[in-house]
């Protein structure tokens, strides 16, 4: 006759998905780089709408700094080097900074 196995799970597991941590994405204002150009990189890479991206530039421009968007670490990693090597390409020194958010 056979045998009844155990087919309880010997070990108890706790259903607990951490959320990810979150970085603040920050376009800082320079005296050189030209509006249209933040405007546009804020478009093709942070895909903002032109009302969008002319708010953000302006914010930046007037108080020095704007936060852009919040990310998971490596959307945030690709999404600053993208924008940063767009300025240095042309010269410019655009400035996107990324932080871990509290
Ligand atoms: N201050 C820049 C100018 O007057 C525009 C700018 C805005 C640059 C936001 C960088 C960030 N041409």
């Amino acid at each position: 006759m056979a045998e009844k196995v155990d087919e309880r799970p010997k070990v108890e597991t706790k259903a607990r998905t951490e959320r990810p941590r979150l970085y603040k994405v920050t376009l800082l204002n320079d005296d050189f780089t030209p509006r249209d150009f933040v405007v546009a990189v804020l478009m093709a890479v942070f895909r903002m709408t032109e009302a969008e991206a002319l708010g953000v530039m302006l914010t930046a421009h007037r108080k020095g700094a704007c936060v852009v968007a919040v990310y998971t670490r490596e959307v945030a990693e690709t999404k600053c080097k993208q924008a940063n090597d767009a300025g240095r390409e042309q010269g410019y020194p655009l400035a996107f900074t990324m932080e871990q958010e509290e």
